[in-house]
């Protein structure tokens, strides 16, 4: 019998997109279902009970929550295609440390950057592009994160290119100053087809947060 296979996202969710990209990568059909935050459906609150978020991965009837825990699932279970974390398990381990600073340093302080304005901004911005600077540090001179393949770390961290034109423009920052190596290992990412189909349009994010901010009050 084939797998029945269901993703709940939201098109901007830089989390969801890596299940996208997880799923081309390896080749797998899959339902989707966009979701609605402001008022969330029934199936997402009985998939995700405990922190009803997307997205939610749905395998043969089983959710599956929390997008890191998602990909490794993924890799896991079909893992004859595109293995997408190393086999070694030191570098195992070094893929998730730097998939976990990626959650927490580059999503929250670009979060934070898009979403304020004043002193509040100029801190974000800092951590922000100090952050970034740290992943072109661990880049270095390779094509991709792990060496000469896309892999785990790249598919944590290349959703966040669709919000990137949101960080410079709040944060009045040049990202392609900034981080060249970065930028150019974002376009090299966005040549692979898994990538450029899964990720939204940059002005399309940037036309969202801008007006999530006037409905916060941060613009008039
Ligand atoms: C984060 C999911 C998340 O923040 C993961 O899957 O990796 N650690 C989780 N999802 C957001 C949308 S993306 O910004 C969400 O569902 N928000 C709704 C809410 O907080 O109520």
């Amino acid at each position: 019998m084939a797998d029945e296979v269901v993703l709940l996202s939201f098109w901007l969710s830089p989390f969801g997109m890596r299940i996208k990209i997880a799923l081309a990568e390896k080749g797998i059909k899959y339902e989707y279902k966009e979701g609605n935050l402001q008022d969330k459906s029934p199936l997402l609150l009985k998939m995700n009970p405990v922190y009803k978020k997307i997205p939610v991965f749905i395998h043969n009837g089983k959710p599956i929550c929390e997008s890191l825990v998602i990909v490794q699932y993924i890799d896991e279970f079909w893992k004859e295609t595109s293995p997408l974390l190393p086999s070694d398990p030191y570098l195992r381990a070094q893929a998730k440390f730097w998939a976990d600073f990626i959650d927490k340093k580059i999503f929250e302080c670009g979060r934070k950057t898009c979403m304020s304005k004043g002193e509040e901004n100029e801190a974000a911005k800092k951590e922000l592009i100090e952050s970034l600077k740290v992943l072109e540090g661990e880049l270095g001179e390779k094509r991709y994160f792990g060496g000469e393949k896309f892999g785990f770390v790249d598919l944590s961290l290349i959703p966040f290119y669709t919000w990137f034109y949101s960080y410079k423009t709040f944060g009045k920052f040049s990202m392609e100053a900034e981080c060249p190596k970065l930028t150019a290992w974002a376009e090299r990412c966005l040549e692979k087809e898994s990538v450029s189909n899964s990720l939204a349009v940059q002005q399309k994010v940037y036309h969202f947060f801008g007006q999530m901010r006037k409905m916060y009050g941060i613009d008039q």
